[in-house]
């Protein structure tokens, strides 16, 4: 039997393990619930009463042998970790550096703001949550306005006077309240409208509105600058094209359109074979909107402008889905890496 003892001694001794797979195996053999040590112990039955004594102390030899080599391997296998954490190997191949790359309605507006920098605009910024007078009556909606109807607008149940901003106006209407004019402003923002969801609308999107307020500005200066505009935005032989058209805050007002970005105007889907596409809504300031503001109108006048990033985005890259901004799709993403 003692041969038997030795032989398991020698075995423990010599035992090593360079991971954790070996090192179960170990404790598997001698540790475990149902190990081999404990066979020795379940044989003491077996034993002449003379003899027991001296097998028992042998059996506890070996297990106190086992426990204290279970933790030397342990001990081995946690400073051969911390060894490779400090040390690494040289000789792995690298780990490849997925870039981030800006989303393509951040590159639009950086690009607005770039543009309109460059002639005199600063950029403001407001809340999204609204009260009624910055989001409606202040820019001359009439008190019955069908925009200020739940199926549009997103107000607070608990207090009708709460909305969220329909469009970034708001901000605007917070400048010229707050500031003397020369004001050239651009104010880029989230606006909510109450819309299912669709490839072409959204009802969380985003807005970019211009306003210019000094004396003597004109209709005259609202063209020129907007043709400037869509040629740094767009391409250098881009047209330009004024619809008149109605809105509460502006008088005169108009839609502009662009020449197709796509057939150049020889006609396609996405100008419905008419070569124009519109990009957005222009006028000069109503003089009701500067006086709610402090702003003499006979003093001063302005033209405003409201663009959507999604639209503006679509036309530059040829997006035909608005669901694909917001679905983050790096596939998608990643194709966007510039102003
Ligand atoms: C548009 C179209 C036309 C606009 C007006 C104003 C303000 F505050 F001056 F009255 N801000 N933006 C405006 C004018 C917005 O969006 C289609």
């Amino acid at each position: 039997m003692s041969d038997r003892f030795k032989e398991l001694a020698e075995e423990i001794k010599s035992f090593s393990v360079s991971n954790d797979e070996q090192l179960e195996s170990y404790r598997l053999r001698f540790i475990g619930r149902k190990n081999i040590i404990g066979d020795l112990f379940a044989q003491m039955r077996d034993v002449p009463n003379e003899e027991k004594k001296a097998f028992g102390q042998s059996v506890n030899e070996l297990k106190n042998l086992a426990q204290e080599k279970f933790q030397e391997l342990i001990n081995g296998l946690n400073s051969r970790e911390a060894e490779e954490e400090d040390h690494p190997d040289l000789t792995l191949p690298p780990v490849d550096n997925e870039f981030g790359s800006i989303h393509p309605l951040t590159a639009t507006r950086q690009r607005f703001i770039q543009i309109f920098e460059r002639i005199g605009f600063n950029v403001s910024s407001g809340p999204e949550i609204e009260d009624d007078w910055h989001n409606f009556t202040a820019l001359n909606f009439p008190e019955n306005h069908p925009a200020r109807e739940m199926q549009d607008t997103f107000f607070i149940e608990k207090n009708p006077d709460i909305a969220l901003r329909t469009h970034t106006s708001s901000v605007q209407i917070r400048v010229m309240e707050n500031e003397k004019p020369p004001i050239r402003t651009l104010s880029p923002g989230r606006v909510f409208r109450n819309e299912a969801i669709s490839a072409r609308a959204h009802c969380v999107f985003h807005q970019m509105e211009g306003l210019y307020i000094d004396k003597n500005v004109s209709f005259a200066d609202l063209k020129q600058t907007l043709y400037h505009f869509v040629k740094e935005m767009f391409t250098k032989d881009t047209k330009i094209r004024f619809r008149p058209s109605y809105f509460p805050f502006t008088e005169p007002s108009a839609e502009i359109d662009i020449s197709c970005q796509i057939c150049h105007g020889d006609g396609c889907n996405i100008c419905k074979y008419t070569g124009w596409v519109e990009i957005g809504g222009s006028g000069m300031v109503d003089p009701n909107v500067l006086k709610n503001c402090g702003i003499d109108p006979e003093e001063y006048s302005g033209f405003a402008f409201g663009m959507g990033i999604e639209r503006i985005t679509m036309l530059r890259y040829g997006i035909k889905d608005l669901r694909l901004f917001t679905e983050n799709d790096v596939r998608f993403l990643k194709q966007f890496n510039s102003l």
